[in-house]
């Protein structure tokens, strides 16, 4: 067999589902991203900016690459969890983790499986393989890379989507210093596009796609963040929200959080290609009812070394502990938001939840960090007038941060 097809299959083998290979050159979207970074939509993500500059070329990042065998894993959890996958039947007091966290940190998953191939390689050409593999964090254009190679195309959503697979994939690469026969991810599935995309240097960027006139990802996002085709302002997504943003989540987006607290899977449960998705037979994926749904309470109360020893295998911990209690503190505070509503409009009396939901909010007044003190703030919020006032008060009576006091000042105002 040729090698191309050698690192096709052992790739299949290692639990890749889509493998295509491409000649290294220059990124065909650098005015993309460049203007993507110019209108400010990085938000705080200053490393993006850094790798502007790699990302205009794989050899800037790794100068003997030649190929790059770009990979698609499938991490579709096989079942759905209890309150994790739909807003029905939903305890007010349990939160939402994107399904992309579920399972073992696909960056040390995937790192093993890659390394694993480029052993192969090796084995295969005889001879040292000069090589880099990039994961999610490394200055390369993922999906423009997987584009190009065949595994899918870029959705409205900016999702990397596969007609069979959908988008619940984890995109990898790795370089080597080899010229290798270049291959087409297209036919993974056995069957051939019409007419697969010539790599030229001349081709167009856009190759082939397929979301036609559907735009329910744009139509569904809860804060508008899809502003444009393939184009996502991260500074609203819920994603860059409860991970990736340190500081207090800006008010506008709150409500538009719900009860997600790492992550959002909205533009993809929505995507029409994700409907007959195949679950992964990735075991390392899967993840129980504690990590998709944790309980709010809990995760408000988590001291350092309970986060660690929780998320310590986890994509979660890239939020830190004190990201994941803001992100629990506005999603009770969504839910005593909504809980309040709800009795308002039927005149019931208040049930036993939200009395434990406030009494979790006032306690997280004491916690170190600043962030979350004014997140819990804002969460206590619609009980200014009542047990929580008196709370509200002392604490800002001992509040040293300007921001969580002013936090403290708005829920006492009731202004949101
Ligand atoms: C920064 C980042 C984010 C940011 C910004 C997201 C964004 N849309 O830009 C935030 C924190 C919001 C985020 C969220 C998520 N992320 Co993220 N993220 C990244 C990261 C590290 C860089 C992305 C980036 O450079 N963004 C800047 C914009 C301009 O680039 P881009 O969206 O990738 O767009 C490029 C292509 O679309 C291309 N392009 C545009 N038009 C066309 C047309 C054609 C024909 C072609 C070929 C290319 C092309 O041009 C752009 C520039 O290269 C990548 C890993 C990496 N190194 O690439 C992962 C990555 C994109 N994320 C990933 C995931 C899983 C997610 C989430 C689903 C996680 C979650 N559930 O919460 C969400 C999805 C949100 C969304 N709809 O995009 C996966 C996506 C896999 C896939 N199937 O597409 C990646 C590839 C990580 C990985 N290795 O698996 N993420």
């Amino acid at each position: 067999m040729e090698l191309s097809a050698e690192i096709k299959a052992r790739a299949h083998a290692l639990g890749f589902q889509r493998v295509g290979i491409i000649p290294v050159g220059p990124s065909r979207t650098q005015e993309f991203y460049r203007e993507w970074l110019n209108r400010g939509y990085a938000g705080e993500m200053a490393y993006l900016h850094r790798h502007a500059p790699l990302k205009a070329d794989p050899t800037r990042w790794q100068p003997s690459a030649r190929s790059m065998i770009c990979l698609a894993a499938n991490y579709n959890p096989p079942a759905p969890i209890t309150g994790a996958d739909s807003s029905r039947g939903r305890s007010p007091l349990r939160g939402r983790v994107s399904r992309y966290a579920w399972g073992r940190d696909y960056h040390e998953v995937l790192s093993d499986k890659v390394d694993e191939l480029a052993k192969f390689i090796e084995q295969r050409a005889g001879c040292p393989v000069n090589r880099r593999h990039a994961v999610d964090s490394a200055p390369v254009m993922e999906r423009e890379w997987a584009a190009r190679a065949g595994l899918g195309w870029v959705g409205k959503n900016a999702m990397l989507i596969d007609r069979r697979l959908g988008s619940w994939l984890f995109l990898a690469e790795l370089l080597v210093d080899l010229a290798l026969k270049p291959l087409d991810a297209a036919d993974d599935d056995g069957q051939p596009r019409a007419a697969p995309p010539a790599e030229t240097d001349q081709s167009p960027l856009v190759l082939w796609e397929s979301c036609g006139s559907c735009t329910a990802c744009i139509d569904a996002c809860p804060t508008g963040a899809i502003i444009a085709e393939k184009t996502v302002d991260a500074r609203r997504c819920i994603s860059y929200l409860t991970i990736e943003l340190k500081g207090p989540i800006p008010q506008q987006w709150r409500a538009g959080i719900g009860d997600w607290v790492f992550g959002c899977d909205v533009c993809q449960d929505v995507c029409p290609w994700n409907r007959q998705a195949p679950a992964t037979a990735e075991s390392a994926f899967e993840g129980d009812r504690e990590t998709a749904a944790p309980d709010l309470i809990e995760l408000l109360a988590l001291d350092e070394s309970e986060f660690q020893a929780r998320y310590r295998h986890s994509p979660i911990r890239r939020a830190k502990r004190k990201g994941l209690a803001r992100n629990a503190a506005i999603a009770l505070g969504n839910a005593v938001r909504e809980g309040a509503a709800t009795l308002e409009a039927s005149g019931g009396g208040r049930p036993r939840w939200l009395a434990g939901a406030i009494r979790a909010l006032i306690a997280a007044m004491h916690d170190r960090e600043p962030v979350v003190r004014g997140a819990a703030a804002w969460a206590l919020g619609p009980f200014g007038r009542d047990e929580a006032r008196q709370a509200l008060r002392a604490a800002l009576d001992r509040e040293t941060d300007d921001a969580a006091a002013m936090e403290i000042r708005c829920a006492l105002d009731g202004t949101d």
